[in-house]
């Protein structure tokens, strides 16, 4: 096992959370508040500050714009917020399909009116991000629609196609713009960017600042999402990821919780593509998870040594043994080769990378016995109350 190459890996790889992932969230039937929970901007970046300190590979943080920003606070205001809890304002996530006007869509919509207002938000959204420092716009769209005949399929794609086009040239050089797809929900018969495919012909036409964006929730369960992986990297067209897990659908579980050997075949992939190359592209790795019954903050401690769990185990593969393997055609061999580095237990190697940076060993364990969850429900508290349930019906 070659520590030190693991360990440079880990020294680079960095996981963006995301501000929503600490707030209380249900699924459409209900929602089961958390006296922790965060609700305001600052107490998500405390919460995000208090990760990174445990885990040392959080230092940014994803924003929703109408659920981050008020409109009458400043932008710069956020991000000296996100500084003086120890972390950076990552992702600028627009909102184009909260509000009333979207009921048809926002850049599919057939009205030049309200494709217009979209791209306005979305505009704001890179004068947002020139402003707290962020270098990624991360689009996701629900627009699509839920019945046969309801609208022209191929309109909504050109129409897509013209809004991206003007984002793009609004994007300053270092932005990249990254393009999310999914199969279904909220549209349930065809959403206008359903899949890789989509979004890489999208992101082609929007220009070369925009990636794909691969959320590991969003595909059918056969999908094998390695493989678009690969394909989008030979491509150089992977614009980072959405971490979550799921059982069913869009489930958006803690990461590995399901299946992690899953993940792992992913990490494979981008080592594969560095010992290809020499060198792997610039790749946001981010979660996107809805924490609806774990405690947040512990659901995104385990997220975080999950992934580097996963990572590290896809660093050990002997690539060299692999390949040759390959040539001989011995297929037994070459799974071998990446089950054995998938099945070592790489916990003790993290806990030893984690002690060199001077963080907890076990950044749950340190978490725990902080008392820092029980401080945030108090104070939360004693400041807003007790929450009243909500529902999404
Ligand atoms: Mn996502």
């Amino acid at each position: 096992m070659n520590h030190d190459i693991v360990f440079s890996r880990l020294n680079e790889f960095m996981i963006e959370l995301p501000s929503w992932g600490f707030a209380d969230t249900g699924t459409r039937f209900g929602k089961f508040n958390q006296d922790a929970a965060a609700v305001t901007v600052d107490e998500k970046l405390a919460d995000a500050g208090h990760v990174n300190k445990l885990c040392g590979c959080c230092p940014t943080v994803a924003v929703h714009v109408l659920w981050d920003f008020k409109p009458d606070q400043a932008a710069a205001e956020v991000a000296k917020l996100a500084r003086s809890s120890g972390v950076r304002i990552g992702s600028i996530n627009p909102n184009v399909f909260q509000d009333q006007q979207y009921k048809w869509g926002s850049a599919g919509n057939r009205s030049s009116a309200i494709r217009k207002h979209a791209v306005e938000h979305m505009l704001d959204s890179i004068a947002i991000g020139k402003e707290v420092g962020s270098n990624l716009l991360s689009l996701w769209f629900a627009d699509g629609i839920n019945y046969p005949g309801q609208s022209d399929i191929v309109a909504r794609k050109r129409w897509f196609t013209e809004s991206l086009k003007v984002l793009h040239a609004a994007l300053p050089p270092d932005m990249t713009m990254l393009v999310e797809y999914k199969p279904f929900e909220p549209a349930f018969y065809a959403t206008d960017i359903a899949d890789w495919g989509m979004a890489l012909l999208l992101a082609r036409a929007a220009g070369p600042q925009a990636k794909v964006l691969v959320d590991t929730g969003h595909h059918y369960q056969a999908v094998n999402i390695e493989q678009i992986v690969a394909w989008l990297l030979d491509e150089n067209m992977l614009g980072g990821f959405h971490f979550n897990d799921r059982k069913y659908a869009d489930d958006d579980l803690t990461i590995g919780s399901i299946d992690p050997y899953q993940i792992f075949r992913i990490f494979c992939e981008i080592e594969n593509h560095r010992f290809r190359t020499g060198s792997v592209p610039p790749i946001a790795y981010m979660v996107d998870q809805s924490h609806n019954l774990k405690p947040k903050i512990e659901a995104m401690l385990q997220t975080v040594d999950m992934a580097q769990q996963l990572y590290a185990k896809a660093c050990l593969v002997d690539r060299k043994a692999l390949a040759a393997s390959q040539e001989n055609e011995d297929l037994v061999q070459s799974e071998n080769i990446l089950r054995g580095a998938f099945l070592t237990d790489v916990r003790p190697l993290l806990a030893e990378w984690r002690s060199s940076g001077g963080l907890p060993a076990d950044p749950l364990a340190a978490h725990r016995q902080s008392g820092y969850e029980a401080r945030a429900a108090k104070d939360r508290l004693a400041k807003h109350g007790k929450k009243a349930g909500g529902a999404y019906a």
